[in-house]
């Protein structure tokens, strides 16, 4: 086995960025990268880094990037092909078997391609080709109904507009997006209690906080510009504390990029002032503490809850019942604790809460929302300055594909606008998402999927049911850049058309154009790419869209789709008649070099809500809810009703149960694997499985044993009584040490999505719950795989 030497320094800083870059990629593309890397999120004439949707600094004057956008930079400007060439010699078979760092590593799509059954091979196709036979299929169903269009965060404003619009009217509101993996408690628990599912903080008012409470995020790895504010803000008096099973490094040793002395003199800061190790799934126990405990005090603003919410009483009511006995065995954490931060709580005049992954994916991930809510409007958070909701999207433009109307659920205003604006009945049921989508795909249900950008089958639970699922379809269609495992799965038919990466130039007979993006904080910031196309034979998304549309909506089709493809423009045009607060675009777009702010009415504290105020809500799930699996008793439902028979108890007592959650390594965006190297934590392979040293110990294991890791049926499944599910096993994986909660075991997404169910999710946004599924381990020989249990 090769022998890589632990990484020993503080996060991020220049040496640490150029070495793991220069080992990612060959030397030419690293320099192709870092030309494009001069552009990215500078104002004028640059791209918008294609990594993560934290905002742009707007005072920077230097290059605003960091490890990981240049990792995804280069990833995308890679100069290997995955061309002709390469399909002859991989037959699909063969690419199945691969990992994901060597589909990745396989390079850009270069071609259209079709896959040739009888060859079991990718072949080349010709574009016109390929929409006939998309045309052909599409026309042939028995409803609009049968086709699924998915959609993942790369893509820009304007393409994503088209596609909505051509899927629409095509006839279904079968939109998935990876928001429904991703910040879907936010979008609906955030919508339904403020009025907009989006973040009401700005940059700006992380210089004027004086305590963030970060949950469930790992920003040294996933949005390593965040870093950078958060030790300016603790700099300037704020204190930071990171809510977290895990005590992540990457958080206590920071590298400023910007601050040169960092740089030069080996310093480092510590972001955080504390860790609170919560228990996986603890954080609406954690929050109810804080709540409780507030209100119990009277710390909280009663002139703010007078004026702007309803919904007061019962959540107090519910507060004052709630146990401290439960409350800490929900959270893992004991009582005097929570009364600490409370208080920070109470003094603090200005209070972000920032949240990620840790508090979305879980069954209760609506609940945590909806407490995190009702905790800032208890203090009177939103609407003043260095204070708010601070949700962290993930990819870069995944807030701005749902304002361009990518939604299975739309507002009934955007179909409205929609038919007015294209005069055009537009589909009024809602479709499937995520969720329901694969359950559809598996039942047999749907003859066509489509998927503009992103790896479905292995970024959503029961990866390999979803996989099979796919082979039986008439029709799969894959825009995409990069080859993955989605695609290697074919259907009586199944194209892959290669797209413009976001840092390439697109150019059409009205010249060159440029897109937008919205960020994480609803600023919509121009993107155009700089470098030549690596292949001549890609097209824009916008214009694989007026292809396809042209194609198949024919005659019966009065849009533009052809002008709006070649200039951009004319769907801004359209985008500012049919999307609320557009006005203008064309003109707001070039009026500053940063682009413009959405106007956000919580901000201004104007609630956009059922009952025209800020809404608190109790939350759904009892706060013992995953404590309960743990620890193998009862649950006490507040209503006594349906979680009692849903959770069946553990078949074996004797067995030591886990709470398992799934993490991303420093060497990865999502499911584009480029390393194996996850720094802060120390390990140098993906097939590991973290846990606590004094755990290893109190079970006679040792750093390093293989261990099985396995899925009861349907322990904590809540939402579908008739699921019919297996046991699922994962592994060997290898034991690695971590300083992560106790009774908390993490592994690697995604290749641990086998262990995740389509049953598991969220009750109102369906997020599955990749963050806390229930398990057993069993150690094995790592020799025989026999079962070791000494
Ligand atoms: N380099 C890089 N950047 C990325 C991505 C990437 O893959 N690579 N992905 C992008 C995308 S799409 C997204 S959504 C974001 C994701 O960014 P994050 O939300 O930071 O992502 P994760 O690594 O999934 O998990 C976050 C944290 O949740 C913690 N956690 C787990 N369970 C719990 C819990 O029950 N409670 C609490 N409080 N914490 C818990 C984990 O320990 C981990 O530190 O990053 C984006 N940026
Ligand atoms: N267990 C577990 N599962 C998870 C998560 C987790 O934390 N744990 N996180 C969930 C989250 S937060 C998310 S967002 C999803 C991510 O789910 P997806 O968004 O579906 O996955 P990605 O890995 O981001 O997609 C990568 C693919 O996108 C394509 N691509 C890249 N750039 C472009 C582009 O510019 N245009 C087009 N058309 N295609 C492009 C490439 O072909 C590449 O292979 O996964 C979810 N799944
Ligand atoms: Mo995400």
């Amino acid at each position: 086995m090769r022998k890589i030497p632990v990484y020993s320094h503080p996060a991020a800083g220049w040496p640490a960025l150029i070495s793991s870059t220069r080992k990612l990629m060959d030397y030419k593309a690293f320099l192709r990268g870092s030309v494009s890397v001069l552009k990215s999120n500078q104002p004028k004439g640059g791209f918008d880094c294609p990594g993560c949707a934290w905002p742009d600094h707007k005072s920077h004057k230097s290059i605003d990037v960091c490890e990981n956008g240049i990792k995804v930079i280069a990833s995308e400007t890679m100069t290997t092909k995955a061309d002709a060439q390469f399909f002859a010699r991989h037959t699909v078979s063969e690419l199945q078997g691969w990992s994901g760092y060597e589909l990745e590593h396989s390079g850009r799509l270069s071609e259209p391609l079709a896959y040739d059954a009888t060859q079991d091979r990718y072949v080349p196709i010709s574009w016109e080709a390929a929409y006939r036979r998309i045309a052909e299929q599409l026309q042939q169903l028995d409803t609009p109904d049968e086709a699924l269009f998915y959609t993942s965060g790369r893509v820009t404003n304007e393409p994503a507009f088209m596609y909505q619009l051509f899927v629409r009217c095509f006839g279904t509101n079968n939109l998935p997006d990876c928001s429904n993996m991703c910040h879907e408690p936010t979008s609906v628990v955030l919508g339904r209690q403020l009025g907009v599912g989006k973040a009401t903080v700005m940059l700006e008012d992380f210089e004027q906080a004086k305590l963030i409470l970060m949950f469930g995020q790992n920003p040294a790895t996933n949005h390593p510009r965040m870093l950078e504010m958060l030790a300016h803000a603790q700099s300037q008096g704020c204190r930071i504390i990171s809510i977290n099973p895990m005590r992540e490094q990457g958080l206590t040793a920071f590298r400023n990029p910007q601050k040169p002395t960092h740089m030069a003199a080996g310093q480092s800061d510590n972001v955080v002032n504390e860790v609170i190790q919560i228990q996986i799934g603890g954080d609406t126990a954690l929050l109810t503490g804080l709540a409780k405990w507030l209100i119990e005090n009277d710390k909280i603003d009663n002139d703010f809850i007078a004026t702007h919410t309803s919904g007061f009483e019962p959540l107090k009511q519910w507060l004052i019942e709630q146990s401290w006995t439960d409350i800490e065995q929900g959270s893992g954490i004991a009582q005097a604790d929570i009364v600490e931060i409370a208080k920070l709580v109470a003094e603090s005049p200005a209070t972000i809460c920032t949240w990620g992954m840790g508090i979305t994916q879980h069954v209760q991930g609506d609940d945590n929302v909806a407490m995190i809510t009702n905790l800032l409007l208890l203090m009177g958070m939103i609407g003043i300055d260095g204070a708010g909701a601070s949700p962290v999207r993930g990819h870069s433009n995944v807030q701005g594909d749902r304002t361009m109307g990518i939604h299975e659920r739309p507002a009934q205003s955007l179909l409205d606008n929609l038919e007015r604006v294209f005069e055009r009945p537009m589909p009024q049921e809602d479709g499937f998402d995520v969720v329901s989508g694969a359950k559809a795909l598996i039942a047999g249900k749907l003859k066509v999927f489509m998927a503009m950008g992103g790896n479905y089958a292995v970024a959503a639970p029961d990866t390999s049911a979803i996989q099979q699922a796919l082979t039986t379809t008439q029709l799969n269609i894959f825009v995409g850049t990069k080859l993955n495992e989605t695609m290697l799965y074919p259907g009586a038919n199944n194209l892959i058309l290669p797209c413009l990466g976001r840092t390439e130039r697109t150019v059409t007979a009205k010249g060159e154009q440029f897109a937008t993006i919205e960020d994480s904080m609803c600023q919509i910031v121009p993107t155009q790419g700089s470098l030549k196309p690596v292949s001549d034979r890609l097209k824009s998304e916008a214009q694989i869209v007026a292809d396809i549309a042209t194609h198949v909506l024919a005659a019966e089709s009065s849009i533009p789709w052809q002008a709006m493809s070649e200039d951009f423009d004319v769907i801004r045009d359209y985008i500012a008649q049919a999307i609320d607060g557009f006005e203008d675009f064309n003109e707001r777009i070039r009026a500053t070099e940063r682009g413009f702010h959405l106007y956000h009415p919580a901000r201004h504290r104007v609630w956009n809500t059922d009952s025209g105020k800020a809404q608190f809500e109790v939350p759904q799930y009892p706060i013992t809810y995953v404590a309960a699996q743990m620890a193998n008793m009862t649950l006490n439902t507040r209503d006594g009703t349906k979680q009692n028979d849903q959770i069946k108890s553990d078949p074996n007592p004797h067995q030591k149960v886990w709470q398992l959650t799934s993490v991303r390594s420093h060497d990865q965006f999502n499911t584009m694997i480029f390393g194996y190297q996850d720094r802060y934590r120390q390990t140098d392979r993906r097939d590991v499985l973290f846990m606590h040293p004094d755990e290893m110990s109190r079970l006679g294991w040792q750093k390093g044993d293989s261990v099985m890791v396995s899925r009861q049926a349907s322990t904590n499944s809540a939402n579908d009584t008739d699921s019919t599910e297996q046991p699922r096993t994962l592994g060997p994986l290898i034991l690695t040490e971590m300083d992560i909660a106790s009774n908390a075991v993490a592994a690697y997404y995604p290749e641990c999505n086998d262990l995740f169910d389509l049953d598991t999710h969220a009750p109102d946004s369906h997020i599955p719950a990749y963050k806390s599924t229930t398990v057993v381990l069993e150690r094995v020989d790592a020799n025989t795989g026999m079962a070791d249990p000494a």
